[in-house]
């Protein structure tokens, strides 16, 4: 790639310049939140400890942690750091369990947001004489607002499909002459199968990038997208916790996810003792919201399993990257004691020719023992050839599987169209287990 400046300055920062700056923030925002979130101020006291105690970056990790369960307990708004009057906008996550976490802005938070998201697209080679198709959920999930003013902040034209009604998506994919898309890799993939059903040859359209994010997905699946629909395919990540999307975007070389570490500073800690890990080791990663007013996040155990790449990046932007989230800490399983993500299996699947990327993992108990099935979707020609032929597939697969994740896998093949389609974020694991 070139190293062409596109996007904001702060892209483009010295790195000894962005630690002094990200220090002076950090200073602000632990005062706010000692301030006005009790909770945060109990814990530090706990620890004996007060914003005084913030002189260098490296200080922060005597801060204690902020986890998912704190907003929980803390439900609705106990975390937040501003009176209400000051709150213009709220988004939530529903949880697996019970009610859902709760999240606030300021109207210069929102700004904030805008402008994160607006560098993302930059960094996706986007820019005004964009069209971007907003295809994440609107409304309590994060996705389709920050999406959408981000796409406005950009000055480029906004689409604002949500997600839903995957007819229509095309229609106005095509008839807009849309350049972008934003959605789940999952929502995607939906999409260009009914393309194809309906004969649209997505080489044909404008439709240049996709924006994926809010669920894992893997290079295995970038390249066939890239190679059924021609586009660049660009992973970002985010969660409502911190901002929503747009905590950290790829960039066109695609080795890592640029994160805009002049708003959201990223640790990386052992999962199990919280011990923070160097630049470079894989681990949890827990982030701290340096300038979000209404709800700042002090060392958030975001539960997803990355490193920090910090070696200098050929587009020129000097924030450090993270690796892409192959999986959360909740996803791993453990079958018959060998550690096993998602992650691998569908790179382990569409390794191989003639599968679609359309899978579940069925966990089941069978004599008392875990085992995995793989239920995987062929495509059309291969469902309709010779037996011979399928079994071949069927082998090839369970093999590539085994020779990852070092299990031997039921693996079963089922005809296109049989595996539900997600207009959002996919299930992809169904546990049948029997927990007696
Ligand atoms: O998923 C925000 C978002 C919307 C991100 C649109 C990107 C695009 P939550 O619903 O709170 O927020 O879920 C956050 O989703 O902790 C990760 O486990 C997962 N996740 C998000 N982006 C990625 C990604 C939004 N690019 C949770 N790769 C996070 C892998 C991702 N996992």
């Amino acid at each position: 790639m070139s190293n062409m400046i596109i996007g904001a300055p702060e892209d483009y920062v010295n790195q000894s310049v962005l630690k002094s700056m990200q220090l002076e923030r950090l200073k602000k925002i632990v005062r706010h939140t000692y301030d006005n979130v009790e909770v945060f101020r109990n814990r530090m006291q706990e620890k004996n400890l007060t914003p005084d105690c913030i002189n260098s970056l490296e200080d922060l990790s005597k801060l204690p942690f902020t986890n998912k369960t704190d907003l929980r307990d803390y439900y609705p708004f106990g975390l937040f750091a501003t009176p209400m009057s000051e709150v213009v906008r709220l988004h939530a996550s529903s949880g697996t369990t019970g009610k859902p976490i709760v999240v606030g802005y300021t109207k210069n938070d929102i700004e904030l947001w805008a402008d994160v998201m607006k560098r993302a697209f930059q960094s996706c080679g986007l820019n005004r004489n964009d069209v971007i198709q907003v295809s994440y959920g609107y409304g309590l999930f994060t996705g389709g607002l920050g999406a959408h003013y981000g796409t406005e902040a950009l000055g480029a034209t906004v689409v604002p499909t949500s997600g839903g009604n995957t007819q229509r998506q095309l229609m106005v994919m095509q008839d807009f002459g849309v350049t972008a898309i934003c959605c789940t890799p999952s929502y995607f993939n939906f999409l260009a199968e009914k393309a194809q059903e309906d004969n649209i040859d997505m080489h044909k359209l404008p439709l240049k990038v996709g924006i994926f994010g809010a669920e894992p997905w893997t290079d295995a699946m970038r390249r066939q997208m890239q190679a059924s629909t021609g586009i660049e395919p660009f992973d970002i990540y985010g969660l409502s916790e911190i901002i929503g999307p747009g905590v950290a975007i790829e960039c066109p070389e695609h080795n890592g996810l640029h994160i805009f570490e002049d708003h959201f500073y990223p640790e990386i800690v052992d999962p199990d003792t919280g011990e923070v890990l160097p630049d470079g080791a894989f681990g949890e990663l827990v982030i701290t919201t340096l300038t979000k007013e209404a709800f700042p996040m002090i060392r958030y155990r975001t539960h997803d399993l990355t490193r920090i790449i910090s070696e200098p990046c050929a587009c020129g932007r000097t924030l450090r990257r993270i690796d892409r989230i192959a999986s959360r800490c909740d996803d791993m399983m453990i079958i018959r004691g060998v550690n096993v993500f998602p992650s691998q299996i569908e790179s382990a699947l569409l390794s191989v020719d003639g599968t679609l990327p359309h899978y579940h993992i069925v966990l089941y108990t069978e004599n008392g023992m875990d085992n995995i099935e793989v239920d995987v979707e062929v495509s059309e020609k291969f469902f309709s050839d010779k037996v011979s032929s399928m079994e071949t597939l069927q082998k090839k697969l369970a093999g590539a599987i085994e020779h990852t994740i070092g299990l031997r896998v039921k693996l079963k093949l089922v005809a296109p169209h049989t595996i539900q389609r997600s207009e959002g974020k996919a299930k992809r694991v169904i546990d049948q287990r029997n927990r007696m």
